[in-house]
């Protein structure tokens, strides 16, 4: 097992010790490559090692509080959930991820309390990797500090390490392998990665022929992130605890934390909770959808939530699978529309605040 951790530490050394230039950027790619290859090898061995840790996922949506230890964690879940979660005034009261519901404009969201996270978290220290993973099937992450503590970006970095990227989307690229006829890159004339780093990375997830095409500018990383199978992208805001003692506080601008949105907030005094919420339900990008019954009665007391971009026939499925065959049309309405009343199909797509009636054949 240390053999594959041996090999990652060794190449983290020796990308410390590269000066980044002009010679040195393919040697930088392959390593990088190398050790993204290392780490999926690591995720593999570690699979099914999370006995008791996963979470199912409830209500409309999932965000995870990441974070290093005792810096109020579980007070915050407390704060705005109906859960109950251990709250001490020393390191590790947290052992396993609680999660807890917190309504919020009709929407039921799912908060999930996890143990504090420590440097190399994402090589194993004090059960790391696992607490980490559960952070994977979040819609929104968010990494909670205080007013006393600094290295926010290391955090960050760990959950890089287990394939799950922040506040960035993925990248327009597709790899079609084959059997021989060597490497073919399509991309636009402003990539700024040549085509001999491509190669090398390639090379080293084993890909000896493909046509790659790559729409838009990508930089060596997105393709390594391409490449590790498993990478998620999530989006994520930095949340600053404890204000109440430190209200002048503003966090140091570290690198890879610079563009995260920052809340400052008290679990204890209750300061910013509201600002919070409207954040966290903002983030995810939720919308609600009334149904109206052909009388006109409309349900406001339960609207469905739905990702935005959701169609017409994601509203229908949820009602059920009958309703579906039976459809033969819709009719929208609400504050976010033209018209009084549109007539529409299924792959309609919803806005916020719709009125929907369903029409079926029978
Ligand atoms: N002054 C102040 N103290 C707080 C605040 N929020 C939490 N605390 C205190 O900070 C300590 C740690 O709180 P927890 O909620 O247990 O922190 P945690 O992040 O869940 O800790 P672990 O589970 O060990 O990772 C407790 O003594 C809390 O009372 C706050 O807003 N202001
Ligand atoms: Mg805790």
């Amino acid at each position: 097992m240390g053999g594959i951790e041996d090999k990652i530490k060794d190449i983290e050394t020796e990308l410390k010790k590269t000066q980044y230039n002009k010679a040195t950027e393919h040697h930088i790619g392959r390593l990088k490559a190398k050790m993204s290859k290392l780490q999926m090898d690591l995720e593999m061995q570690h699979k099914g090692g999370g006995e008791g840790f996963s979470i199912p996922k409830t209500g409309d949506a999932t965000v995870s509080l990441i974070g290093y230890p005792n810096v109020g964690k579980s007070s915050l879940l407390n704060r705005i959930t109906d859960a109950e979660s251990e709250v001490g005034n020393f390191s590790f009261t947290t052992l396993k991820p609680i999660p807890g519901t917190m309504t919020y404009k009709g929407a039921q969201i799912q908060i999930v309390d996890l143990p504090g996270v420590i440097e190399n978290a994402s090589s194993g220290a004090g059960r790391g990797r696992e607490i980490l993973s559960v952070a994977r099937n979040s819609d929104l992450i968010l990494v909670i500090s205080d007013t006393r503590t600094t290295g926010i970006s290391k955090i960050v970095n760990e959950l890089y390490k287990v394939g799950i990227v922040l506040n960035r989307s993925r990248k327009n690229i597709s790899i079609k392998k084959k059997h021989s006829g060597g490497i073919k890159i399509y991309a636009p004339r402003y990539l700024n990665t040549d085509s001999e780093t491509i190669i090398n990375i390639l090379k080293e997830f084993k890909i000896a022929s493909a046509d790659v095409y790559i729409r838009q500018n990508i930089t060596a990383e997105d393709l390594i992130e391409h490449l590790r199978s498993g990478t998620v992208y999530i989006p994520a805001m930095l949340v600053i605890n404890k204000i109440d003692l430190d209200p002048g506080y503003e966090p140091i601008g570290e690198p890879g934390i610079s563009d995260f949105k920052v809340i400052k907030i008290s679990a204890q005094t209750g300061y910013g909770i509201e600002d919070l919420k409207e954040e966290i339900y903002r983030s995810l990008d939720l919308i609600r959808v009334y149904m109206r019954e052909k009388s006109g009665k409309i349900d406001l007391e339960r609207p469905l939530v739905l990702t935005s971009g959701a169609m017409v026939r994601d509203v229908v499925r949820r009602i059920s699978r009958e309703m579906l065959a039976s459809f033969r049309y819709a009719i929208l309405s609400g504050p976010n529309r033209k018209f009084r009343e549109l007539r529409v199909g299924l792959d309609y797509e919803l806005l916020d605040e719709d009125s929907v009636t369903i029409i079926s054949r029978y």
